[in-house]
């Protein structure tokens, strides 16, 4: 964490008990100990010492958390909801020391009671309650919302089980649960009192009222209870404590009790184990859909349960259902929570009696739709069968919401059926699906993609008929990621060093690295950078050699490659350019290169056979380089396992290089990619997702940029791709993959790889070998570049410098200005109040 002179007024004292004292602190310290873990001194291990400290910083986190609410109260400005099925939080205590600005106290009480808060803060297991970029994007903008001062709330699942944790045996990913609650939450409080009901399952009956008015009623054939648990969300010294609401399933104990009393034991316990699964595990698929029906049980489960509080706490705020869209804003991450559309319209027609135009315009005034992805695999839609099962009464909904919105669309582009067909919600080709991108298209007033290049091909290609008919609902909202968590917390030693030439400023307003550029043409201040740079990378260094017996030269390059694992984003093009280098050292043993060690870590969605195999490949090759003695000295490779936030905050700061190889077109945005620059690392990378965009913000001249465009991936594509024949006319590439698919990395077995190289002889859906000679061209410039540390260290300032644009806090002012319409930051104390 950065070191700051903790000034007075920054320490806000809630009460004596709380108060930010060396001597309060440590009482705190010591009477959680004993009344809430309940353990002497004595006896205490680190577990209870971080769970006693964890209490003690939450108890001063408590007082901010209810005045936060009551200020909102106070100003009539709409609060936005983020409802997302991930949310990636990683450790909370680091973080939370920052925002509040105690660390120093809190490391000097620690220190007297002879602990180490380094050592404490490296105790805390990180809720894994995401896979990836989607969920990590989430936490990310939950930091920002709070430190802008926006009244704001994630809403989602308390999975009990989180992502999977990662092991290597034989080289291969095994797969064991995330039991993350084995010792407890010490950040969450159960909120029982803001329980509410959901249905699923049984079948609808109308009829016309007395008024004649049509109307319906659902009875479902389950009923699960949804009870919340509230983490409190600081900003960074903004005062300001939002709230992560995420849903648990239980047993609606009337419910269930009535099956039991009316002897349906098996019923019972049957309604009971239905209940519980829904929250019971995160689906470890990334970009994948696989249209089981308990994922639609989870996404309708939390999306109803956030509507139902958001209705209540609007209600309870005095307001009139009718004014819900002018208070509340919904932002769907992705179409995860999609089902909320004709959810709101459930409980505003069947529940509320809204009649069905009014309850339209207050829904479609109430949703966004941020869309993360072009692949054709992700975008989700599920059968018919499983849905209307499931949700009888929501497939009603839809039919009327398609029926209403396809006579527009008619009436906008007449006598075109085929239009009428393409975009209807129900997919009418073979069996018939729910699209669930066309649902929230539909629902919702601005649609949003994550990148510039994104955004463009969302209205050009995936969503084209959507933008013609309605272009003004389009935008981009670049993604950021927040510089407290992937600079300040993350890397103490270059925030140190940046705050020291330019002080404080940089955490609450990432722009301010620009001041940092003129220290780029400094000779002594790029010998201090670099000096900082090899500290971290010693740190890193010294964490692999104990995870994995890997003995790495901080001294190399550390070039990184850290995302999930997915043929898009093409960690096996980096592959085939280590083994290039192998097969160039193994020639020719006194070539000079730039020593490297190449770094990989990522896990693979259990079911996704090629993802694993690539695993297998990364780690077959760094079993023959780490071991080649002609080799060794200048490569090494190392596969990272159980790659994670925490671990995310180790690699990020020590990367000298970072790896953006996906294939044009396919990587919505990327953020990992910002995080890397941020910390000074060179992007080696295609013109995809975020990176043009960071390219252009950080220098043409300061990005090692290879590989075809989107467009031209398309028009490969279009005349018909040979992967054979580059293969045929390419002796280095061929050389590779005749290694690969010999066995030479795999102990002789020439069938092992087998899949992997077929799969790139002959279809290669990724272009990698298209690709190929331009990479390994764009890497001999990398490695040349590396032997000049003038020019690489201030080719690695002006990385820094430049990258304030990619802060999540711009993100969040650009949701707030062109999709939420807010405004006025009321209570986002020490921000610049707009931008
Ligand atoms: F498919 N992303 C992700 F769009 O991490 F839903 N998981 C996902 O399931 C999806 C997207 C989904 C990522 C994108 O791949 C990445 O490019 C982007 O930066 C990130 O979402 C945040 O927008």
């Amino acid at each position: 964490m950065v070191k700051q002179t903790t000034k007075e007024h920054d320490l806000i004292v809630d009460d004596e008990r709380t108060s930010n004292t060396v001597a309060a602190l440590k009482q705190g310290i010591l009477d959680n100990l004993f009344y809430v873990v309940g353990k002497r001194v004595e006896v205490a291990t680190d577990l209870d010492h971080f769970t006693a400290l964890a209490y003690t910083v939450r108890d001063r986190i408590l007082a901010r958390w209810l005045t936060t609410r009551e200020d909102y109260a106070k100003h009539n400005v709409r609060t936005v909801y983020y409802l997302s099925a991930e949310f990636l939080m990683g450790p909370y205590l680091a973080n939370n020391l920052l925002n509040l600005g105690i660390e120093d106290v809190i490391r000097q009480a620690v220190a007297e009671l002879d602990l180490d808060l380094n050592h404490l803060i490296g105790r805390e297991s990180e809720p894994g309650l995401g896979n990836g970029g989607l969920g990590r994007l989430a936490a990310c903008y939950l930091d920002s919302l709070a430190t802008l001062g926006v009244p704001a709330m994630g809403y989602g699942i308390r999975y009990e089980f989180g992502m999977f944790h990662q092991a290597i045996r034989d080289g291969w990913q095994v797969e064991m649960t995330d039991y993350w609650l084995r010792y407890g939450n010490p950040w969450e409080i159960r909120r029982p009192q803001a329980c509410v009901e959901v249905g699923f399952g049984g079948h609808t009956q109308s009829w016309a009222d007395s008024f004649g008015e049509y109307k319906v009623l659902w009875s479902p054939n389950e009923i699960v209870k949804g009870v919340p648990f509230d983490t409190p969300i600081l900003g960074y010294r903004s005062g300001v404590a939002n709230t992560l609401r995420l849903w648990r399933s239980e047993a609606n104990e009337s419910f269930y009790f009535d099956r039991f009393n009316s002897g349906d034991y098996e019923g019972a316990v049957g309604a009971k184990v239905f209940a519980e699964n829904i929250s019971k595990v995160l689906y470890p698929n990334d970009e994948e859909i696989r249209g089981k029906e308990l994922r639609l049980q989870q996404q309708y489960f939390f999306t109803s349960c956030s509507l139902q509080d958001m209705i209540r706490r609007h209600e309870t705020a005095g307001h009139s259902l009718e004014n819900f869209h002018e208070q509340c804003t919904v932002q769907l991450n992705d179409t995860h929570p999609s089902i909320g559309v004709a959810e709101l319209m459930r409980l505003l027609v069947d529940i509320h009696g809204f009649d069905w135009d009014k309850a339209w315009e207050i829904t479609s005034h109430t949703f966004n739709y941020t869309n993360h992805t072009l692949l054709p695999e992700a975008l989700e839609r599920w059968p018919l069968r499983i849905f209307g099962l499931l949700l009888p009464r929501h497939l009603e909904l839809i039919y009327e919401i398609n029926a209403r919105f396809l006579t527009i669309v008619r009436a906008k582009f007449p006598n075109d059926e085929a239009r009428v067909a393409r975009m209807s919600i129900i997919d009418e080709h073979g069996e018939r699906y729910v699209r669930m991108a066309y649902l929230a298209c539909v629902g919702s007033s601005h649609i949003n993609g994550v990148a510039k290049l994104h955004t463009e091909l969302l209205k050009s290609d995936v969503l084209h008929d959507f933008y013609e008919l309605w272009p003004e609902k389009f935008i981009n909202v670049t993604n950021g990621v927040t510089p407290r968590r992937w600079l300040a917390v993350s890397n103490p030693e270059q925030s140190e060093l940046m705050t020291s030439k330019i002080g404080l400023g940089w955490i609450g307003d990432l722009d301010q690295l620009s001041q940092l550029e003129r220290y780029a043409e400094d000779s002594t201040f790029r010998s201090e950078w670099r000096g900082v740079q090899h500290a971290v990378k010693v740190r890193l260094a010294q964490y692999i050699a104990e995870k994995t017996g890997v003995s790495v030269d901080p001294s190399s390059m550390f070039d990184a490659q850290v995302k999930r694992i997915h043929e898009y984003k093409r960690q096996h093009l980096n592959v085939l350019y280590i083994l290039t280098q192998y097969y160039r050292l193994k020639k020719d043993p006194t070539l000079e290169i730039s020593p490297r060690t190449f770094l990989f870590g990522g896990k693979a969605a259990p079911g996704y056979f090629m993802a694993k195999l690539i695993i297998k490949l990364i780690t077959s090759v760094a079993e023959v380089v780490n071991n080649d003695p002609e080799v060794n000295r200048q490569l090494k490779v190392v596969f990272l396992p159980d790659y994670n936030v925490t671990f995310g905050q180790l690699v990020y700061p020590a990367a000298d290089l970072s790896e953006q190889i996906s294939t044009a077109g396919k990587e919505a945005s990327g953020t990992g990619n910002m995080k890397f620059a941020m910390n000074g690392a060179l992007t080696i990378g295609t013109l995809d997702g975020a990176n043009i965009e960071i390219r252009d913000a950080v220098g043409h001249e300061n990005f090692f940029l290879f590989g075809l465009t989107a467009a031209e991936v398309a028009a490969r594509k279009a005349a018909g791709y040979h992967p054979h024949q580059i293969y045929e006319s390419n002796g280095a590439l061929r050389e590779v993959i005749d290694g690969i698919g010999s066995g030479r990395f795999s102990r002789g077995d020439g069938s092992l790889f087998r899949p992997l190289v077929d799969s790139l002889l002959n279809s290669d859906p990724y272009l990698l070998f298209a690709d190929y000679q331009s990479y390994v061209d764009c890497q001999d410039r990398v490695c040349k570049m590396y032997r000049d540390p003038e020019a690489w260290s201030r080719m690695s300032i002006y990385n820094a410098a430049r990258m304030g644009q990619f802060s999540s806090d711009r993100s969040i002012r650009d949701y707030c200005k062109d999709i939420w319409n807010i405004t006025r930051f009321e209570i986002g104390a020490g921000v610049p109040a707009s931008k």
